[in-house]
């Protein structure tokens, strides 16, 4: 099993926060680009995507439960006050929430329905649909 601690993950993710100062995406990209290539490929989505279920998955047991997606909540709102004020956008938000996850809208994601959703949340990132998410994807039209 994965040793990664709830610290280490918020930390990578929320980390952003600084960064989204600079430009509209960039905090998205310091969080997600794991390999600082300058663009996010869907196979990095998927491997943080897997990382984030398994840290906010309390009691591995495959499932966050609606009780645990509460402190799921609770670490995003605290990122999405950050990421807004640096350029406001909430489509990176929206692929991490209970809705957009729950595929069956039995009111809790399990792992199969948060992997389903990592290609749709791509989708949504990759706004100019030319295989990874850039700089370019983020900021006015
Ligand atoms: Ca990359
Ligand atoms: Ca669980
Ligand atoms: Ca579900
Ligand atoms: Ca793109």
């Amino acid at each position: 099993m994965k040793t990664i601690t709830t610290a280490t993950v918020t930390a990578t993710l929320f980390a952003t926060a600084l960064a989204a100062q600079a430009a509209p995406g960039a905090g998205f990209l310091t969080g997600w680009d794991l390999d600082e290539n300058g663009s996010v490929s869907l196979a990095e989505i998927v491997e943080r995507r897997g990382d984030v279920f398994y840290t906010f998955d309390a009691d591995h047991d495959g499932v966050i439960t609606a009780e645990e997606y509460v402190a799921f909540d609770e670490a995003r709102a605290a990122d999405q006050e950050n990421e807004n004020a640096g350029g406001g956008h909430g489509k990176a938000a929206v692929g991490m929430t209970l809705e957009f996850n729950d595929v069956d809208g039995n009111g809790e994601v399990s792992a199969e329905e948060f992997e389903q959703q990592n290609e749709a949340w791509f989708a949504i990132l990759d706004r100019n649909g030319d295989g990874e998410v850039t700089l370019d994807d983020f900021g006015q039209q």
